[in-house]
């Protein structure tokens, strides 16, 4: 298999990221690096790749295939070994699943308003989530050519970005079937802007874990300690102790969310309509969901796609609103029996909004109609009758 990186030099647009971001299909958050689906726009169970979320530190890198290479070291190994774009295609199985992934900060301006607080990052509203079918090569393949030894504990992915992207996973994470060194993205090559030619893919777990532009991959016999497991992607707060060298604990796993395929606020007719969605729940699967308009009963949104560890599920309910301003809630529950709280702990960095949303709908009045030819025949034969 051979590169096919796109040709578009990034300096000739000044753009940072190379695909388009139109804004019928994605929430500029005003980085010029981070822009979020917009949760209206997505047709299918996978986010197409022209509006799948996009979250990065630092410019898009253009990275050619033919220098390209992904060296595995560390002391957590025998000997190091280096990978070649083409030992990815063709030297291991390749492996293709479903996946979502989500960032730790989606929902954040969301967050704030809940807590009057514009919490610093990102300012993400619900589109920083997106699932994909990923295929790639499963890291424990690659990692065992190169003998892992007895005390290996951490495995730590590094990028070829301009700040070198890296955070360390657990040995039984990084060995898990389903974390993957990913070189395509719904069929098609991996887009510059998502990781090409290689990037990392962890079922379950906060966006950061996959690392995009791989480089380098490092196994160890001791814990790691690097940005983004010290000060960033912790929680830091009066509710989180401090743990060793990090501000807070690490987040790793996903909470169980919900999220509405209505714009925010929600615009909707008088008329008996289907209201869809997703909801996530990390390395869990989703049991239920439920919706409740106003004051009214919490009620069952039934699932209409089916449960895939590590992937979002849809689910979607009839109702026929009656005109005026109302609050949709959506809740969902996992399968270990975690439901959407009523508020989320706060913490400094505004990471893992997961509270039920009380989502704002305008339905409008049914429309003051010019009565048809037909009625007017009605009527002036009624007025005939009764004068
Ligand atoms: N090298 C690198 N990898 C990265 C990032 C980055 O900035 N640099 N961002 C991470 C974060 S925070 C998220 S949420 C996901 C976003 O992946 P996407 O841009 O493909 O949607 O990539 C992760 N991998
Ligand atoms: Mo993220």
């Amino acid at each position: 298999m051979s590169a096919e990186p796109s040709a578009a030099a990034p300096s000739a647009t000044g753009r940072k990221v190379v695909k388009a971001t139109p804004a019928e299909l994605m929430e500029d958050t005003g980085t010029g690096l981070d822009y979020g689906t917009r949760p209206d726009r997505m047709p299918g169970d996978l986010t197409p790749t022209d509006r799948f979320y996009l979250r990065s530190h630092a410019p898009t890198p253009r990275l050619d295939t033919a220098t390209w290479a992904l060296h595995v070291e560390g002391n957590g190994i025998r000997h190091p070994v280096v990978y070649t774009y083409d030992d990815l295609w063709h030297r291991f199985p390749l492996v293709s699943v479903t996946r979502t992934i989500e960032c730790a900060g989606n929902r954040r301006v969301l967050f704030g308003e809940e807590f009057e607080h514009t919490f610093a990052g990102t300012q993400w509203g619900r589109g920083a989530i997106g699932t994909a079918e990923w295929t790639g090569v499963r890291l424990r393949d690659l990692l065992e050519p190169a003998g892992i030894t007895p005390g290996a504990c951490e495995v730590m992915p590094e990028a070829l970005d301009e700040i070198r992207a890296r955070r360390p996973l657990p040995l039984a994470k990084a060995c898990a079937d389903d974390t993957l060194v990913a070189v395509a993205m719904n069929g098609e090559v991996l887009p510059a802007d998502h990781g090409f030619p290689a990037r990392l893919v962890v079922s379950g777990w906060l966006g950061a874990a996959s690392i995009k532009w791989l480089g380098r991959i490092e196994v160890s016999e001791h814990p790691l300690y690097v940005p983004w497991n010290t000060e960033d992607y912790v929680l830091i707060g009066p509710d989180f102790p401090a743990d060793g060298p990090a501000r807070g604990p690490v987040i790793n796993e996903l909470p169980v969310a919900s999220l509405v395929e209505l714009p925010w606020p929600a615009q909707l007719r008088p008329e008996p309509q289907m209201i869809r969605g997703r909801a996530f729940a990390g390395e869990n699967r989703v049991a239920r969901v439920e919706y409740r308009i106003d004051d009214g009963p919490w009620q069952d949104a039934p699932i209409t796609s089916p449960h895939t560890p590590g992937a979002w599920v849809r689910w979607q309910f009839r109702c026929n609103p009656e005109p005026g301003d109302h609050t949709l809630r959506v809740r969902a529950t996992d399968d270990q029996g975690n439901t959407q709280p009523d508020s989320t702990s706060w913490n400094e960095l505004g990471y893992l909004q997961h509270s039920v949303l009380a989502h704002p709908v305008h339905v409008e009045s049914p429309p003051r109609r010019e009565p048809s030819h037909q009625e007017w025949a009605t009527r002036s034969r009624r007025r005939r009758t009764i004068g």
